[in-house]
């Protein structure tokens, strides 16, 4: 085997093997297409629109059958580059390896709300590819140290690579059926039309405008995400059903449609968790159409004794919910809409619990499938045991947008702005400190309920030089937002957010 080919051949045949398992990796754990579509979909946003445009005239309908069967080909093309490189050692193609992948990696990423699971597919395709790759290169060497066994060698190569070949399009077609279902889930959602879910654009002023600020309301696409499962439970409308019971004189099963039977309540509901840092991102304001759980638990004969629901999901996660704030006037809701649509997967399909004024952790439960009335004395959820307070009521907090800790900005006029939020009770002033001096008030957003965050938004004059700038919010109830510095664990970080700018 002295020529190029089988060298070619190999780095082909390992290519191939990685990109049936990262294909797989991608349909079992995520709803997303394969790394290799993200690429091709990379390509057509970076393509100016006139270039497009031309593409789609003479390809027709098949130009993006045509662009992914296109960057297969460059792909296939690189592995067997590869391979004629591991000639000199299996190392060699490692420039190939880390440049495809470092391409794979910035597809993924710049796909609509991409997450850390995105990542995964690109991982386990590149481990692959190279685990195969020296396994074939090692082949290759053996044969070519011993001439007289050449056929033989060959014959054991052309095993090997069959072998390969086979068990990669056994994972691709296993990947292919295991993420079937999710798949499915996903088609039913999106024909999905739930009534009396309507589409609101967020109330007038509640955005200042200010270039930068976090939108007031989040799309489901950018609203952050935080559970414990790598892959998120599918499950089919038709499937669902909750069960209400526990310390009540009648429990209550519901399916689906029996819920979205009843009266639908719609609000703005900013949700946010308690691990977010000062200044974190882990917050979103979204317009939840649900059913209200004062309403359901009303006439079910609830306990005097009982002072929580403890729910359970799908998956398996729990937590114990304060019952006060789910028979109160506040909208907590079994939730089936957001923003309009009915609940992405990760988000909770087909029903989740949003509670205002509570952190994730204690009250948000995605796929929720039971709750049970009890005490909190007799229940303990998912992160109760971990570290985490079994109370957890959101705390009042603030955050600057704009400008970024570290920026340069223009001496002068500067325009500082962001979020406040203390959720069911409500902001009344948030203000901003500039090096230490006086407490400056800044203007709020309007909003429709004491349930959202507000935007707030200030110009502040700085001279030229290095500036530390803060913010503090101070609730409706008259609280101002401590200083103390506290971690997130174990009910919420306080503190000021606090962020350098030089002014040049
Ligand atoms: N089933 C389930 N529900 C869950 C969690 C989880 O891990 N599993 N995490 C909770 C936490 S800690 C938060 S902050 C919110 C986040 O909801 P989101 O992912 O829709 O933003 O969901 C809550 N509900
Ligand atoms: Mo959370």
């Amino acid at each position: 085997m002295t020529t190029r080919t089988p060298w070619r051949l190999a780095g082909v045949l390992a290519g191939l093997a990685g990109l049936a398992t990262s294909y797989a990796t991608a349909m079992v754990f995520t709803i997303r297409e394969a790394p290799v579509v993200a690429v091709a979909e990379l390509v057509i946003r970076l393509t100016p629109g006139a270039v497009a445009e031309r593409a789609i005239q003479v390809l027709g309908h098949l130009d993006k059958p045509v662009l992914v069967g296109g960057v297969v080909v460059l792909v296939l093309a690189c592995f067997a580059w590869a391979g004629s490189l591991a000639r000199r050692s299996w190392w060699s193609p490692l420039p190939v390896w880390v440049a495809l992948a470092a391409v794979g990696l910035v597809a993924v990423l710049s796909q609509r709300g991409a997450g850390v699971v995105d990542v995964l597919p690109v991982g386990v395709g590149l481990v692959t590819w190279i685990a195969v790759h020296a396994a074939l290169v090692d082949a290759l060497r053996r044969g070519a140290r011993r001439p007289d066994l050449e056929s033989r060698e060959r014959r054991v190569f052309v095993m090997v690579a069959g072998v390969i070949a086979v068990a990669s399009l056994g994972i691709a077609v296993a990947g292919r059926v295991v993420g079937a279902g999710r798949r499915q889930v996903e088609a039913s959602r999106q024909l999905l039309r739930i009534p009396g879910v309507t589409r609101k654009p967020a109330p007038p002023k509640t955005s200042l405008g200010l270039p930068g600020i976090s939108p007031w309301q989040t799309s489901n696409e950018d609203f952050y995400r935080i559970d414990t499962s790598i892959s998120v439970p599918a499950i089919e409308p038709d499937e669902w059903s909750i069960r209400i019971h526990g310390m009540v004189d009648r429990e209550l099963t519901l399916t689906y449609s029996q819920l979205v039977a009843r009266q639908l309540t719609e609000s703005w509901i900013t949700l946010n968790c308690v691990s977010n840092e000062v200044g974190g991102d882990l917050i979103g304001n979204a317009r939840w159409s649900g059913v209200r759980l004062a309403d359901l638990l009303e006439g079910l004969g609830v306990s005097d004794r009982a002072d929580c629901v403890l729910q359970t999901s799908h998956d398996g996660w729990t937590c114990a919910t304060p019952l006060a704030a789910l028979t109160d006037d506040r909208d907590a809701m079994l939730a089936v809409a957001m923003n309009g649509r009915p609940l992405p997967i990760e988000h909770g399909f087909p029903v989740r619990t949003v509670v205002p004024g509570l952190y994730g952790y204690v009250s948000a439960t995605k796929w929720v499938v039971d709750m049970e009335v009890s005490t909190f004395a007799d229940s303990v959820g998912y992160w109760t045991t971990r570290g985490w307070s079994a109370q957890g009521p959101v705390k009042i907090a603030s955050r600057i947008d704009v400008p970024s800790s570290g920026d340069e900005v223009a001496v002068g006029s500067v325009s500082v702005g962001g979020m406040a939020w203390h959720q069911h009770t409500g902001i009344s002033k948030v203000e901003v400190q500039v090096d230490g001096g006086a407490w400056e008030p800044a203007e709020l957003g309007r909003v429709p309920s004491d349930d959202t965050w507000v935007q707030w938004a200030l110009t502040v004059d700085l001279d030229e030089g290095d500036h530390e700038v803060r913010v503090r919010a101070t609730g409706k109830d008259g609280e101002t937002q401590t200083s103390a510095v506290a971690r997130p664990d174990p009910d919420g970080s306080t503190g000021w957010h606090t962020i350098q700018v030089s002014a040049r």
